[in-house]
């Protein structure tokens, strides 16, 4: 998966305030934007209901893959000005709405357990919002435990994700 120091990269991007599907476009060109950030790809918007406290509006999230030389903790401190530069303030509370989030959810095969970073992300397989973006653009990928994305899709109910178009 990795070649010359590089390793193919999943992000999930979500939204659920203000003009979501104008800030995940724009959060899209500030990570190609990123130096090193390279063959970039990007899933389609999905909208989805939130999972978490139900008194919040309902989600825009889209997956992205890329490959790129950032040591984890680098990517993730990209990732959060991104994230900081949309308005984002972390309340504390867990699962609540937000304008910007941008979770790592694969970093090649590594499994990463620091304070800042758990990787793969501990609720992506659960999270309908992540598997059906992620297996459009990347139907055989193998999880580091060795289990296939393919399996997890029938393990998540799609009933209320809805393919959306991904430009404005
Ligand atoms: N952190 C640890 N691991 C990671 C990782 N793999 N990627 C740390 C990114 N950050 C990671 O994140 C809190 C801290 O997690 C960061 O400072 C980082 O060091 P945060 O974004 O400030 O807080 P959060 O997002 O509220 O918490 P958390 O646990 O990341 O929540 P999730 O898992 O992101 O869930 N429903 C729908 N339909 N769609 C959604 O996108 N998102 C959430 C948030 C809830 N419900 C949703 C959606
Ligand atoms: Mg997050």
């Amino acid at each position: 998966m990795s070649s010359a120091g590089k390793e193919l990269c999943y992000i999930g991007l979500g939204s659920n305030l203000g003009d979501s599907k104008k800030t995940l476009n724009s959060a899209v060109q500030a990570i190609q934007s990123i130096p090193s950030v390279e063959q970039f790809v990007l899933s389609s918007f999905y909208q989805s209901k939130p999972h978490g406290p139900q008194d919040q509006p309902d989600y825009i999230n889209a997956v992205a893959g890329f490959t790129t030389s950032l040591e984890p903790i680098a990517l993730l401190d990209q990732l959060q000005a991104i994230e900081n530069s949309y308005g984002r303030v972390r309340s504390g509370a867990q699962w609540t709405a937000r304008t910007l989030d941008l979770d790592i959810l694969l970093y090649g095969t590594h499994e990463i357990n620091e304070e800042r970073l758990v990787v793969p992300h501990p609720w992506m397989t659960r999270r309908e919002f992540v598997i059906y973006p992620l297996h459009e653009i990347a139907a055989d990928l193998i999880l580091p435990d060795g289990s296939l994305l393919e399996s997890y899709l029938d393990q998540v109910s799609d009933d209320t994700l809805i393919k959306i178009k991904s430009s404005l």
